[in-house]
């Protein structure tokens, strides 16, 4: 008797981007490795320097990770492309002078959400894959550059010359070749330095170099411990937006969303955050990107926020 086995044909890029398109996600690229590895390592080496200088602080998952960053087969060793996504997250802004969120914050937790997402499309598509959201060793800006998403901004960020930079980005890295020429976008920044000169804490040391170890979002989000408070005097509670905020080519993408509500869990005020134990802050965020901020800390930046002079 004969064996049944089932060969799933495998899904073209066009199927795949038709079906990303209908999952949210506008923007898809695709890049062969091989088509673009020396400009890689290039970039990988860029990323060496950036830890060499100590700009990662304390987040050691970047040092720990560096091996895997420069050889992305280390990540996933069939390697021949990668495809890349982006998707716009709520441009609204989150609270008012004296207690502000970034904006990715409002919304269920994307690496969680974007993963099952991109999954949904990846599991039936005959090849082999890894998707990649954020917490893989993967330098996901660099192979959104390559893949022709954006160009790299002096605030670092991926902007996009339409929908600007709030974005987030996953990277599909798969078995097969798609083949496709390789279209840097043409990097519009131009003589603009407003997200320079706007950060208060100069965590921008030049253009497209990020200190992380200055920056308000590094040090609400990711920091451990205390800091000094004076680094507070945006008011963000929990990531930072000034960098983004500023840029001429977010103007143009707020001007043609539509608005969005602030989900209930961004919406207490000082004094109800003041109050609340951490039983309450771990029912409040759960499911949520503020979830990866240890009770402690949260209670660190609110107490700095509340002090703003
Ligand atoms: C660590 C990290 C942080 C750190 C450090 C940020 C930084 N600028 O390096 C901190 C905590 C500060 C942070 C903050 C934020 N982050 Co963050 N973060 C990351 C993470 C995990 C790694 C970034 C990293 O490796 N940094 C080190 C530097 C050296 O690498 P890099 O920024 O990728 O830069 C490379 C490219 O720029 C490339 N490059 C530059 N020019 C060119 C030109 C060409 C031709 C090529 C090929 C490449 C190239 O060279 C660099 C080295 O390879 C990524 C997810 C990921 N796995 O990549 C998310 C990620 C970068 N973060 C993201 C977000 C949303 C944010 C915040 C906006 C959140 C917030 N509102 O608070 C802020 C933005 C602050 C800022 N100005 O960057 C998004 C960015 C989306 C976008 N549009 O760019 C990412 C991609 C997560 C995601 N999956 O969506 N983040």
């Amino acid at each position: 008797m004969l064996n049944t086995v089932t060969i799933n044909a495998l899904k073209t890029l066009d199927t795949l981007k038709k079906e990303l398109a209908g999952k949210n996600f506008p923007l898809v690229g695709a890049v062969d490795y091989h088509d673009v590895a020396p400009l890689y390592e290039a970039h990988g080496e860029r990323y060496q320097k950036w830890i060499e200088r100590s700009f990662h602080g304390e987040m050691a998952y970047l040092s720990r990770g560096l091996d895997r960053r420069l050889n992305p087969k280390l990540v996933f060793p069939h390697l021949k492309s990668a495809i890349v996504v982006a998707r716009p997250y709520p441009v609204q802004p989150v609270g008012d002078e004296n207690i502000r969120y970034a904006r990715y914050l409002n919304g269920a937790d994307y690496h969680e959400t974007m993963k099952s997402d991109l999954e949904s499309v990846f599991k039936d598509s005959g090849f082999q894959y890894k998707v990649c959201v954020d917490t893989s060793a993967v330098l996901e800006r660099t192979w959104a550059v390559l893949a022709g998403i954006g160009w790299i901004g002096k605030n670092t960020l991926l902007i996009h010359p339409q929908l600007g930079s709030y974005l987030f980005l996953g990277v599909i890295f798969t078995d097969q070749e798609f083949h496709q020429p390789i279209q840097l976008q043409k990097d519009y920044c131009g003589n603009c330095e407003k997200c320079m000169k706007v950060c208060p804490t100069q965590a921008i040391v030049a253009a497209h170099d990020l200190d992380a170890r200055k920056c308000i979002s590094y040090l609400t989000l990711e920091k451990r411990g205390d800091w000094n408070e004076e680094f507070n005097s945006a008011g963000f509670l929990a990531g930072c937006d000034l960098c983004q905020e500023v840029c001429p080519y977010n103007t143009k993408a707020v001007k043609n969303s539509s608005a969005s509500d602030i989900l209930p869990y961004l919406l207490l005020d000082q004094q109800k955050l003041n109050q609340e134990t951490e039983t309450e802050y771990s029912s409040r965020v759960k499911g949520t990107a503020l979830s990866r901020i240890k009770f402690s800390d949260f209670k660190r930046n609110l107490n700095s926020v509340m002090k703003k002079p």
